[in-house]
């Protein structure tokens, strides 16, 4: 089959917080390398491993100075080489996560185009002047706070950065740029990786002539002029022909606040674009509008609405999701939709079976599968990401105390999921025998312990994701919401031929009478697939326990 990924479950590394095997504090590819079996015993198929390139690190690696060499922070290239040699062994794939949008200041490209407006390299980034009243070219704003663009003396011109100043944006209108990147996708595809995850790629085409956006930036209301702009299809379509198709790779495109329209065309097989996307809307479920910085509670009819109609839309239309609850950039989804307290385990367990019940491609961010939580920093000086500190300066400057601005950096810092992997209950918990780069969470949460207990977080994710190979209608079945207006359950129905699942979450921590729908209720045609309480029996009305959650078949 081709699209054997389509059953796969993808692992998600974040290699600085992964294993150190050299003991500066630091993830490193050895230490994957070490981790291999852990996998294995997991079941998971690929390996999507972020950033591990050349890079000043500004942005934790997203900041490339060099897409032809291994990061000296992470090891060798021949590490890397041996990397894919030994989880090939296992029958673990890689998947490289590349990033196209945008280059470090520090790239030899970008120190060519800064230097002069005639330079070669000038017209591989977007330049402009100023308006004459000195304010900045257009009124975009970058995705970590303040304008898009910077101002360079050398030139008197500012240059374009979606994201941090020292990621500038690569101009996809030159074709020179378009071969490069061919080149660098190529390059890694030759070494017998089986894919990408390709950064902030709805990204790549701009509307011509950068005009202001109707509303300020993309935060406001109306469509930015540099999401899905009018040639992104055109590029990823090249993009497959000159690389992907070939070498049958496996490709997710992160599409942050793209319409689900747009979604389904970048995945529709016959379109040739991209295998899948990480929609990103579902994440907004604890946003107030769409202003992420905020205290908002997590809406579950929020969640439930966006995921369903993700659901619904892409069965029909033939596309194909990534479906995922965590990663890097995200807070902890135990912390943030359910119980991390009174109900961890239970927490972690429901957002598992409510996530692998769905159609699409199944992804784990490390940590997830042994219910890790928010760390919950409580001091400014803990933090690292530079989103989160532009976050809390601007927090500042607009009024908020230091602590409500703490308590916000609590809730929404990518640094939650960036801790260490807690591997066992040792001082650095097996991470590394010294003080590690970002601060560990002191909670007594670990891999060891998860692994020596039969009812842990991991050994749900192990046969949920044993289900998805072996059960055909987790890849083909229809969607279906029941109860769509519950604010307290989440409920959907699977169905392929006679076949039927039947999800059931209680993402509250009230007991609550639910009655089964017609068709589950003679209790012996059943199987019980998943529960996170280990209920044995099914009755005509079923009493939830808090945050109970069911993963019912019908055959
Ligand atoms: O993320 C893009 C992205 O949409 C997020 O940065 C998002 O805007 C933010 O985290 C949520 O508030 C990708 C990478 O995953 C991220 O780590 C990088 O910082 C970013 O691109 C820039 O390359
Ligand atoms: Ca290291």
């Amino acid at each position: 089959m081709n699209d054997w990924w389509k059953k796969a479950t993808v692992y998600e590394i974040y290699p600085r917080s992964f294993k150190d095997t050299n003991n500066d504090g630091i993830g490193d590819i050895q230490g994957i390398i070490e981790k291999l079996d852990y996998l294995e015993n997991l079941g998971i198929d690929l390996l999507w491993v972020t950033p591990m390139y050349v890079s000043p690190q500004h942005d934790n690696g997203y900041d490339i100075s060099d897409y032809y060499a291994i990061d000296p922070l992470y090891g060798t290239m021949e590490d890397f080489d041996r990397l894919i040699q030994e989880a090939k062994k296992r029958n673990i794939y890689l998947m490289m996560d590349m990033v196209l949008n945008h280059t470090s200041i520090e790239h030899k490209w970008f120190k060519e185009s800064r230097k002069s407006k005639d330079n070669p390299y000038r017209d591989y980034y977007f330049w402009k002047d100023l308006k004459p009243d000195g304010s900045a070219p257009n009124n975009w704003t970058s995705r970590f706070g303040g304008s898009a663009w910077k101002y360079d003396e050398k030139t008197e011109q500012a240059y374009l950065h979606l994201f941090d100043e020292t990621q500038a944006d690569l101009n996809w209108e030159n074709e020179n740029v378009r071969n490069e990147c061919y080149k660098i996708l190529d390059f890694w595809a030759k070494k017998g990786i089986k894919g990408f995850r390709l950064d902030v790629v709805n990204l790549l085409s701009k509307t011509p002539g950068l005009p202001d956006d109707p509303v300020l930036g993309p935060t406001g209301d109306g469509r930015t002029h540099n999401v899905d702009g009018p040639k992104i299809h055109e590029y990823l379509h090249a993009m497959n022909q000159e690389v992907f198709k070939s070498m049958q790779l496996v490709t997710v495109g992160e599409m942050s606040s793209s319409t689900p329209e747009q979604c389904l065309l970048y995945s529709q097989e016959e379109r040739e674009e991209l295998s899948m996307i990480f929609s990103f809307h579902h994440m907004k479920s604890d946003y107030k509008g769409k202003a992420k910085w905020t205290n908002e509670p997590f809406s579950l009819e929020k969640l439930k609405a966006s995921q369903s109609l993700f659901q619904e839309k892409m069965h029909k239309g033939k596309g194909w999701n990534a479906l995922f609850y965590s990663n890097h950039d995200q807070p902890r989804a135990l912390s943030r939709f359910a119980d991390d307290r009174m109900y961890r385990q239970e927490s972690a367990k429901l957002l598992a079976i409510t996530l692998f019940g769905q159609q699409g491609t199944t992804f784990i961010y490390q940590g997830e599968e042994i219910g890790m939580t928010n760390a919950y920093f409580s001091s400014i000086d803990d933090y690292k990401d530079t989103e989160s500190l532009a976050a809390y300066e601007e927090l500042i400057a607009s009024g908020f105390s230091e602590r409500e601005a703490l308590i916000i950096l609590q809730q929404k810092s990518r640094d939650n999921a960036r801790t260490p992997m807690q591997w066992d209950n040792s001082i650095y918990k097996g991470f590394s025998t010294r003080e590690p780069w970002l601060r560990i969470n002191p909670d007594e949460i670990s891999a060891e312990k998860e692994m020596s207990d039969e009812n842990s977080v991991f050994y749900t994710y192990q046969r949920l994701i044993a289900y998805r190979k072996k059960y055909p209608i987790f890849t083909e079945g229809s969607y279906r919401a029941l109860d769509a207006e519950n604010k307290e359950l989440f409920i959907y129905e699977r169905l392929y031929n006679e076949e039927k699942l039947l999800i059931i979450s209680n993402f509250s921590n009230k007991n609550i009478h639910y009655k089964m729908p017609a068709d589950y209720r003679e209790p012996h045609r059943i199987n019980i697939l998943e529960s996170n309480y280990g209920r044995e029996n099914l009755s005509a009305t079923l009493e939830l326990k808090p945050y109970e959650s069911l993963l019912l078949f019908r055959e």
